[in-house]
């Protein structure tokens, strides 16, 4: 059994918004004293990650003069150098601000979306500036109380402007980035446009440079659209549009959680790291989550430390489930294939198919055989809980 130590390799990644989370809820104030970026970076460098992903506004404010944003910028990176810690991912805040109340993008206010623009093209300098190579857009605010008040067309166009507009601006800039969008059904609008990966995904392929936009799907996103999140990170992944993950956990049907990786749901879990690894995935493994209200700084540390165990646990159970010989032998059985069947498939022609309706099938037959799928799942069970 190893340690669980992080290596480099791992990418474990944290937002400076994770780790710097103060408790701020909508029903109470922060129970935890604001740190500056710099001591989180520091933080983060004693609990083992790799990287520190920022929004603009966690690392300059917003109405920072010229000389305040080359100071804060020298320092952080000192922290950077000092620690080792890179910034892989960088990202802007187009919800925080009254002004995005009604959106960003998809304002019905064109001072709003030219104002959006501005503000993510001088936040895009600023990630590329530390060294990010993937740049996450989340719209929070994208979206409607009461559909009266927008056309959900024009949100599709607004964004897909928005979207078009930015990558032309890192092309011209010869800037080495990718976007990563990243959905949300609900919270804080009463509903979010583009609200799942998969709806993302669709978006994407309509754009103009469709090769430079990925996605950023969230456990916890998916999960409070009642989504089985692995099987939304597979149709990234298999279509090359993983460019970047965020970790966490929520229960179902719930408000916005952002648990601690694996802190709910243990099998999901272990399937989504099973996936990643098995599939070779080499992005940012970014736990975008916070530690619960109850905790101090030292509970902040246990919760940064824990998503990063937690993942390294469940590579090492995804490994033993690769190796596990009764389990891998019930997986042949069940992907069983007699070769009977290779003329029918594949490819389409019209001999295939008048061959593939000629056949005929014993359905009775085929349909009694047990599949052993609870035998499998048991095992998966007893694999998980330490026992194989
Ligand atoms: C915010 C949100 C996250 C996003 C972050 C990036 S900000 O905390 O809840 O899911 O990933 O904008
Ligand atoms: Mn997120
Ligand atoms: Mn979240």
């Amino acid at each position: 059994m190893s340690d669980y130590i992080p290596k480099p390799e791992h990418k474990f990644t944290f937002g400076l918004w994770t780790v710097g989370n103060t408790g701020r809820d909508p029903f109470g104030s922060p129970v935890r004293e604001a740190k500056s970026p710099v001591e989180l970076v520091h933080l983060l460098a004693e609990v083992g990650a790799y990287g520190v992903n920022f929004h603009d506004d966690d690392l300059i404010p917003v109405d920072a003069t010229p000389s305040e944003r080359d100071r804060i910028v020298r320092q952080f990176k000192a922290a950077l150098t000092e620690t080792g810690l890179c910034v892989p991912m960088a990202t802007t805040n187009l919800f925080g601000d009254p002004i995005f109340k009604d959106g960003a993008f998809t304002s019905n206010d064109p001072k709003v979306r030219a104002y959006a623009l501005q503000k993510t093209m001088n936040a895009i300098d600023l990630g590329v500036e530390l060294g990010a190579k993937v740049y996450v857009f989340w719209g929070g605010r994208e979206g409607t109380e009461t559909d009266a008040s927008k056309n959900p067309i024009s949100a599709i166009i607004r964004t897909r402007e928005a979207m078009n507009f930015l990558c032309d601006y890192v092309l011209d800039r010869k800037y080495d980035l990718k976007f990563a969008l990243e959905a949300k059904p609900n919270e804080p609008r009463s509903d979010i446009y583009n609200a799942t990966a998969g709806h993302m995904l669709a978006l994407i392929a309509t754009l103009d440079h469709p090769e430079m936009v990925g996605v950023n799907p969230e456990v916890a996103h998916e999960h409070m659209a009642g989504l089985n999140f692995t099987h939304g990170v597979a149709q990234a992944l298999e279509a090359g549009k993983l460019f970047h993950i965020d970790l966490n956990d929520q229960a179902f049907g719930r408000y916005d959680q952002d648990f601690r990786f694996g802190a709910v749901n243990l099998k999901s879990a272990f399937f989504l790291v099973k996936l990643l690894e098995d599939n070779g995935y080499n992005g940012s493994r970014h736990f975008d989550a916070h530690a619960y209200r109850t905790e101090d700084y030292e509970g902040v540390k246990d919760f940064a430390r824990g998503c990063i165990r937690t993942y390294l646990i469940l590579k090492e159970k995804a490994a033993r489930f690769n190796a596990d010989k009764e389990i891998q032998a019930l997986l042949a059985e069940i992907n069983a294939d007699d070769g009977s069947m290779a003329s029918f498939c594949g490819t389409y022609t019209s001999t295939k198919a008048a061959a593939l309706k000629a056949q005929s099938f014993d359905r009775q037959a085929i349909s009694q055989r047990g599949l052993g799928y609870e035998r499998l799942d048991q095992l998966t069970i007893e694999l998980l809980l330490g026992i194989r």
